[in-house]
């Protein structure tokens, strides 16, 4: 069928759009064309959604190719410094729309397509997740590779090429289940395999000194064994294309496929067992999010993609410059979290082993080169390792670390004498419950730069996990608040408000997203109203029927959607959400002719397959969702969606329909927050505590047009240092009881009346995350909303308020930051 088109219509002229001519269209047309017969194999008569797929891929990225070579070469001949972002995560997504968007050609294709009766809508649908990140982290890594691109920053991406991603989530029975997830299986178009570009990695062995003449000694290690990291590159376009980076991410080949002899005598599976030890690094993502791993191989994956990066750099830099030692004049290393802070050591390592260089000037180099961002104060979250783990997997590095630490605790002494409980603190080492090494506090010593990710968390940082680095080393530290890329989250995820945004603030608003503020100057007016109402209401259509095809529950768009989507931790507080929520269908139960705002409460996100309490709160979520959505009496009020397998593409369709976004963490514990910035961008009106960046999305959007309950990061520790009175929290207020009372009798769970025992017996004894304290406020607080609600006026203008004063959570900001204060690099911006 789709032949016969083409030959019915040999000279179609597509109409032009925006962003593409009719010759561009053409052009575009029959580069698809030829990928698709040459590069897929496949004629267009007996091609699938996935060959027209990848043809199209092929071509955008072939549009890119130039300008990366193009930008590469320009870095090199100019000199410039280079940022290398290293990080164990990149939270991508699908890139195709990423790609058109940026190279602004998104009409173009979609018209070459739909000359050739395909729809790049569908196609879209077809690219799998690259899902190589847990959440925030990863995902911001992703975001700020598209604002480095976009401001023309010579930038290196580095991290991993997992096989597999994070797990595929699937709900049974209301359980979560986890199952592997495998983005690679069908080829990813976008990749450039570097088999030649590859390093032998070195784990294990001993260390060997060798006199070097006088009382001079060189450490030499000699690794049991290697593993070869290879390059796979992709290439990042920038917004309006450019420029364009690199994330080269690294797989693990075994230096020998297999042991032949062993394989010749029949042993087929010993024959490869070394294969699949080496091969096992890149194997699979943890699913760790702020649980400790605690194992092996992720120390190993540390140390692999650490190592390999940093000696790709060190070459590339002495290709281009002669010497090591100017590397903090043209080499800037940005370590996401402290999962790459082996750098330090690794770093060390090689300008005293193989440079030569003497200990003081490398470590000068080191911190230099060096800085550290950190996403989280949970205990639990924050990496140390066991010594003699690094003792037996990185001999030398092990080595290098007991030194720095010696040369920082004799300075130390120095400067505070006395002062053990300073000293023990800031050591490297923690030697209490077996020795262990702290990797935040190597990051910290081995950096120039420690920064934050909100206000808040930065100032948290000095008086908690950081406090008595901050006294020795106070000008090191700084915050930089996170920012999201509009490009995914506004325009391509969001084109009806996009355009109505251009439509009211002027183009340049693509390029400046300070611009958005004009929008407030039309806040109140009712024709904006009546606006952002139809594009909400498209998009909240578009949501309910993906509802309705995975849940088969049908939702009202007319509904206040309310929305929570991000892991599943208790700190995030799903849990505060679901109680809520009960206490809402009971009281819409006992009163359904009040004022109520109808309701979709929405939650979506996975929990680590290890973390019992997360998947305890899932089960409670979807077994409040049965009942409630079959309860005919808050039919029209009240529905609970639980929509499985959280990922990227998912979040671009939730958060356009996103009416209210939940962000309700227990104060102090989260660090950012980055879909708080996403749905407030989209109009969302936030409910929230004064936590990560809220307080500062709260001072861009002014305290009318956001919802803040809760007890503060100050009152919270003053709760948990003075006693959390649960009991009396329960007693004063009007539902709670009764909801506990409900959840922990069965009232949701008649198979199994004990089920949710665990978690009301941890709220009710030892409340750690202050549900019940918060609970009343937080109630006040959704009626509040209702409230607003049930005024279209009142929150539709706040609706507009938030969008116009989001500008500065771009992450074009973020990085301007970044670059200008911590990388001392230019940046450029596109207009
Ligand atoms: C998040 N951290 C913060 N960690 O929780 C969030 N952890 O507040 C912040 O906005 C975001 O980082 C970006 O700064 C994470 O996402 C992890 O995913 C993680 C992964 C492995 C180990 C520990």
């Amino acid at each position: 069928e789709v032949e016969e088109k083409m030959l019915d219509k040999p000279e179609t002229v597509a109409r032009p759009a925006a962003g593409g001519s009719g010759d561009d269209v053409a052009q575009f047309r029959a580069a698809v064309i030829s990928k698709l017969t040459y590069a897929v194999g496949k004629n267009p008569a007996a091609a699938s959604d996935r060959d027209w797929f990848l043809a199209t891929a092929f071509a955008t990225r072939d549009r890119i190719v130039d300008r990366w070579i193009t930008s590469t070469r320009q870095t090199y001949s100019e000199g410039r410094k280079r940022v290398y972002y290293l990080s164990l995560e990149f939270l991508i997504g699908r890139l195709l729309f990423d790609a058109l968007t940026n190279l602004e050609m998104l009409e173009t294709a979609r018209s070459a397509l739909g000359d050739l009766g395909v729809d790049l809508d569908r196609l879209r649908q077809v690219e799998p997740d690259a899902a190589l990140g847990n959440g925030g982290l990863g995902r911001l890594a992703a975001c700020f590779m598209d604002s480095m691109a976009t401001l023309s920053i010579a930038a290196y991406g580095y991290g991993i090429r997992y096989d597999h991603g994070l797990f595929r989530q699937r709900i049974k029975n209301g359980w979560q289940q986890e199952y592997p997830e495998d983005w690679l299986s069908f080829g990813n178009p976008w990749e450039f395999e570097r088999p030649e570009v590859y390093y032998d990695i070195g784990f294990g062995g001993s260390v060997e000194a060798l006199p070097m003449g006088g009382d001079r000694k060189k450490q030499v290690w000699h690794p049991a064994e290697t593993v070869e990291a290879v390059a796979y590159d992709t290439p990042i376009v920038g917004w309006r294309g450019h420029h364009v980076n690199t994330l080269r991410l690294w797989s693990a080949r075994a230096a020998d496929p297999l042991r032949l002899d062993a394989f010749n005598q029949g042993d087929h599976v010993g024959a490869l067992a070394d294969q699949v030890k080496a091969e096992a690094i890149s194997k699979v993502l943890y699913p760790s999010d702020a649980t400790p791993a605690g194992q092996e191989l992720r120390l190993r994956q540390e140390y692999f993609f650490t190592a390999a990066s940093l000696r790709d750099l060190i070459r590339r830099h002495i290709d281009s410059f002669g010497d090591v030692r100017s590397l903090p004049d043209k080499v800037s290393i940005q370590l996401n979290d402290t999962h790459p802070s082996i750098a330090v050591a690794e770093l060390m390592r090689t300008l005293l082993d193989e440079h030569d260089i003497e200990w003081d000037e490398a470590f000068d180099i080191t911190v230099r080169t060096i800085s550290y961002t950190n996403h989280t104060l949970l205990p639990e979250a924050l990496e140390t390792w066991p010594v003699p783990l690094m003792e037996r997997v990185l001999p030398r590095h092990m080595q290098i670390i007991y030194l720095l630490n010696a040369k920082h605790l004799e300075k130390v002494r120095a400067e505070f004498p006395g002062d053990d409980a300073l000293a023990s603190s800031v050591s490297l080492i923690q030697e209490d419950h077996g020795r262990r090494v702290r990797m935040g506090n190597l990051a910290f010593l081995g950096s120039h730069s420690i920064n934050g990710v909100a206000a808040l968390h930065s100032e948290l940082m000095k008086t908690t996990v950081f406090k008595d680095f901050y006294r020795l080393f106070p000008d090191r530290m700084n915050n930089k608040t996170n920012g999201i890329t509009f490009r995914r989250w506004l325009y391509q995820a969001n084109p009806g408000l996009t355009s109505l945004l251009v439509d009211v603030c002027g183009p340049e608003v693509l390029d400046d997203a300070s611009q958005l503020k004009k929008l407030e100057a039309f806040a109140g007016d009712s024709s904006l109203h009546d606006r952002l109402a139809a594009v909400r209401r498209q998009n909240k259509v578009a949501l309910a029927r993906i509802i309705r095809d995975r849940l088969d529950i049908k939702v009202n768009p007319g509904a206040l959607f309310d929305v929570q989507i991000k892991r599943i931790h208790e700190y995030k507080r799903q849990l505060l959400n679901v109680l809520e929520t009960i206490a809402l269908y009971d009281s819409m139960r006992a009163n359904p002719t009040r004022n109520w705002a109808p309701r979709v409460k929405i939650f979506s996100g996975k929990a680590a397959a290890s973390y019992q309490m997360a998947k305890l709160i899932i089960k409670l979520a979807n077994d409040v969702a049965r009942v409630v959505n079959d309860d005919p009496t808050v039919r029209d009020l009240l529905k609970v969606v639980f929509l499985p397998n959280y990922n990227v593409s998912l979040a671009e369709s939730i958060i356009p329909a996103a009416d209210l976004s939940e962000q309700i963490s227990t104060a102090g514990m989260e660090a950012s927050g980055t879909g708080n910035m996403k749905m407030a961008l989209n109009g969302a009106l936030t409910i929230g505590t004064l936590d990560g960046a809220n307080v500062e999305i709260k001072e861009h959007v002014g305290d009318d047009n956001i919802f803040i309950f809760g007890l503060t990061a100050e009152e919270v520790e003053e709760r948990r240092r003075n006693g959390i009175d649960e009991a009396g929290a329960i007693r004063d207020s009007h539902h709670l009881g009764e909801v506990l009372d409900a959840v922990g009798s069965g009232v949701f769970s008649p198979d199994e009346p004990d089920r949710f025992r665990p978690l009301v017996d941890a709220l009710r004894h030892h409340d750690y995350f202050l549900v019940t304290a918060d609970f009343d406020a937080y109630w006040d607080a959704q009626r509040e909303v209702d409230a607003r609600w049930n005024d279209r006026a009142a929150w539709w203008t706040s609706s507009a308020i938030n969008t116009a004063n989001m500008g500065w959570f771009s992450s074009d900001r973020t990085i301007t930051e970044y670059a200008t204060e911590i990388w001392n690099v230019p940046v450029r911006p596109v207009r």
